[in-house]
């Protein structure tokens, strides 16, 4: 079996102590997570009889840059996004470094063990960015070094933190993802610098061996980009072979070898590579290379790629880093499953091993029985050199006495935000909200600190989504001092938008994934950077479910940001059915770490501003998402309970005591559900109007609630249920939202009551409101009649 450690060097070179070292490591690696994998699916008992899994070959492919890299390249302040299948060899590594402990190690898959694609919830500190949708965790390097310069930039950096290189070590199939694309184009536009994406590109996928030439594609994208490309394809064996007589034949050969022909030679092992070799070079003077080696030789040299050489990566990454601050691309050529029995298999992306071969494995590697976790089990440099070695490494250095996460101090958010004054105005919640981060944007008195915090972003939407006054006090970020050449030339323009390292709103082009990841990297920067911003992303409803997967993926890393999402729902009538969301109350829902809110008035929404950037910065909080609108309501004059409003719902009218039906509304419906209200009022006397302002918050803080009792906490309630206490039973609930009426569906069941739920669950078209809201039943009327339906019962 080849395992890399064991491939030889020509006469001539020799490895240096370090790097002997360096492959001593590699193979530990390759066997801890080999046996790690292998532990979880063979060892372990199994209690339902589900396959475990792992990736025993996708880890086995990235072994030598990891350590590279690790143990070399890196330092403490660099951030990394470690491709998700090489989630065993990171702990590995961490496990050399005494930062990862056997339990865990043990428990790989397991309920409290490590997880199979690396967490920054789930498995700690050491872990810089979550990875597991593939292409995520790339693109969002492009962006944390952006927030990183942001940050730095303003002044808010940590002056104990050097600024670091932001790495993605990705799998070759993430290129596949367009999210890298609309990255590549937006990190060329703020002139990103600092990423490195190092490409394990062991030319398979999950399904299959990836296309020939594609590569030489990708090669010119980056670098049309920007991007500094390093292609690692051959290590120091073959190149050797290479400068023999013959030698040029035999790197023609590979270099004309289709990626499939390659990989299944490379399975078959070294009498199939003579076969062929000698088939197609037999009269070349390469046959002299071919034939003095034995089988085992030949292969060990046919597999000898650029990705598998640990000096010539290191030397690559050096060279890169003398360079300066340039992104780099680094192309580094392996084989899915280095070492492994199914090296090369184009089926071996979920292969284990077997018992038998992992046996024949362990003796090769020199393990124990028994002695599987030992750190230095079966390496042929003494414990206290290694041990050494280890404490040498720059990237074992504390970062800061608090670690890899730092911590940052909290902003100071005023009691109240500025409340626009809505008396006698009619006003839509996306004005409102324009209106009072424009109020902030001054940065006076008391919104002086939270101004300087805030950092906003849209991709292309911030006029349409009222920053537009925001931006014109606080300006863009550049990294380069760009004049407004509309406002030299004094052409009349509402919006100046003067670029300028001071600049605090980002602004990006149309695609919602550079969003996403946007307010992902922005909200992690306590975290990365040890500085607090508040981001805050605006766009349009309906396009969230364009980001998505960013938007989760960055809830999963619990980043803290906020979003707002305007306009929403059929209500921006004309736009037609295209803009107008349906299912995106559902979405804030059903994602964890995103507490969602729809307010329907300009009070309500100041109220949930304010709680937005306090709950951001809460170590129990999470982002934050409003859904606003732009149909302009009277506004109420009123003292509204801040508590109830962030609970997610409030009474306009109480219900009496035993009251047979309340309506209940959200966001901007609430003219009609008043309307039909009054009206329903003259006959039942004791109902009661509500104003929803987040189906997310009821939700969560209902089911808490039950787990609470359930959990043996007898007097645990919730907001919703104290909300609904007041009415009988058997009360009817007539709920009404523009959004999927499921939002609110769930109510019913909280006490036993009839909801009859009122909301489009159809694409919408281009009408004005009253066409719109009679056609797909949100209007007076509509309402109305499910009161009577529902009072007839
Ligand atoms: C968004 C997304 N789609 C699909 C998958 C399932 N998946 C996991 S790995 C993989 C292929 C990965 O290939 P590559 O990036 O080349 O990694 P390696 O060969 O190093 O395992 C796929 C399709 C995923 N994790 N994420
Ligand atoms: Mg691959």
């Amino acid at each position: 079996m080849d395992v890399p450690a064991e491939i030889g060097l020509p006469d001539g070179l020799t490895d240096s102590p370090r790097t002997q070292i360096l492959r001593q490591l590699e193979r530990k690696l390759l066997w801890l997570s080999a046996w790690m994998v292998h532990n979880a699916n063979h060892i372990r008992p199994n209690r339902d009889g589900l396959k475990v899994g792992g990736h025993q070959a996708s880890c086995a492919s990235v072994i030598s840059i990891m350590a590279a890299l690790y143990f070399e390249v890196l330092r403490p302040q660099d951030r990394i996004a470690v491709k998700p299948h090489a989630g065993p060899v990171f702990h590995a590594i961490n496990y050399l470094f005494g930062r990862q402990v056997r339990e865990r190690m043990e428990g790989l898959r397991q309920m409290g063990g490590v997880q199979p694609y690396p967490s920054r919830v789930k498995d700690g500190d050491e872990v810089d960015f979550s990875t597991g949708s593939v292409g995520l965790g790339v693109a969002m390097t492009t962006f944390s070094a952006l927030m990183q310069d942001y940050v730095h930039l303003h002044g808010l950096g940590r002056p104990d933190v050097p600024q670091g290189r932001h790495i993605a070590i990705a799998g070759d199939a993430e290129l596949d993802e367009g999210n890298i694309y609309e990255a590549l184009l937006e990190g060329w536009k703020h002139d990103v610098r600092d990423v490195w994406w190092i490409i394990d590109y062991n030319r398979q996928s999950l399904d299959s061996v990836v296309p020939d030439r594609l590569f030489g594609r990708i090669e010119g994208l980056f670098r049309d980009m920007g991007w500094d490309v390093v292609t690692l394809k051959y290590g120091r064996k073959l190149e050797a072979a290479f400068a023999r007589e013959g030698g040029e034949d035999l790197r023609r050969w590979i270099d004309d070898c289709p990626n499939s022909l390659y990989s299944a030679l490379t399975f078959q092992g070294g009498a199939a590579w003579r076969q062929v070799l000698l088939a197609d070079l037999g009269r070349s003077k390469a046959r002299a290379i071919v034939d003095e080696l034995a089988d085992d030789e030949l292969g060990t040299l046919m597999t000898n790629l650029g990705g598998h050489d640990v000096e010539a990566i290191i030397d690559a990454l050096r060279a890169a880093d003398a360079a300066g601050d340039q992104s780099t691309c680094f192309i580094a050529y392996t084989i899915k499953g280095m070492g492994l029995p199914f090296a090369g298999h184009k089926d071996n992306h979920a292969g284990l091993m077997t018992r038998e071969q992992m046996e024949l494995f362990r003796v090769e590697m020199g393990i124990r029985p028994g002695h599987e976790w030992d750190l230095f089990e079966g390496l042929d440099v003494p414990e206290a050199e290694l041990r050494g070695f280890l404490r040498s490494v720059p990237f074992a250095t504390k970062l800061t006495s608090e670690g890899r996460r730092l911590r940052a101090p909290l902003v100071a958010i005023p009691p109240a935000l500025p409340t626009p004054k809505t008396e006698g105005r009619r006003m839509s919640t996306q004005a409102g909200f324009g209106d009072i981060l424009a109020e902030i944007g001054r940065g006076q008195g008391p919104y002086k600190e939270l101004a300087e915090h805030i950092v906003t972003t849209s991709p292309d939407v911030t006029v349409s989504t009222n920053l537009g006054p925001w931006v014109n006090r606080r300006g863009i970020f550049d990294r380069h001092t760009r004049n407004d050449v509309f406002r030299d030339a004094k052409l009349a323009s509402a919006q100046r938008w003067g670029m300028s390292p001071k600049g605090q709103h980002i602004e990006l082009g149309i695609a919602e994934q550079n969003l996403f990841l946007l307010l992902g990297a922005a909200g992690l920067t306590p975290g990365l950077d040890g500085a607090r911003l508040l981001p805050v992303g605006t766009v349009y409803d309906p396009f969230v479910n364009r980001g998505l997967d960013a938007l989760i993926y960055a809830c999963y890393q619990d980043a803290r940001f906020l979003l707002v999402s305007t306009p929403s729902g059929l209500s921006l009538a004309p736009e037609g059915g295209q803009h107008q969301s349906i299912n995106t109350p559902l979405i804030g829902m059903a994602a964890d770490r995103l507490a969602s809110f729809e307010p329907a008035h300009v009070d309500e929404l100041a109220i949930l501003l304010r709680h937005a950037f306090h709950h951001m910065q809460q170590p129990d909080g999470s982002a934050v998402w409003l859904r606003l609108s732009t149909r302009q309501l009277d506004q109420p004059t009123r003292a509204l309970d801040p508590t109830a409003v962030i609970a997610g719902a409030h009474w306009i009218t109480p219900p009496a005591d035993g009251g047979r039906i309340a309506v209940a509304y959200q966001g901007p419906v609430a003219p009609e559900a008043e309307a039909a209200f009054a009206e329903l009022r003259g006959e039942e006397p004791g109902a009661g109007l509500l104003a929803i302002t987040s189906p997310d918050r009821l939700h969560a803080g209902w089911t808490a609630a039950l787990r609470k009792r359930r959990a043996g906490e007898r007097g645990a309630t919730s907001h919703i249920e104290s909300m609904l206490v007041p009415l009988a039973p058997g009360a009817a609930l007539v709920t009404v939202l523009d959004g999927h009426p499921a939002s609110h569906a769930w109510m019913g069941a909280v006490r036993g009551q009839r909801v009859i739920p009122l909301g489009p669950d159809r694409f919408g078209q281009s009408g004005d409101i009253p066409d719109l809201y009679r056609e797909y039943g949100l209007d007076t009327d509509a309402i109305l009649d499910a009161c009577a339906q529902a009072l007839l019962v």
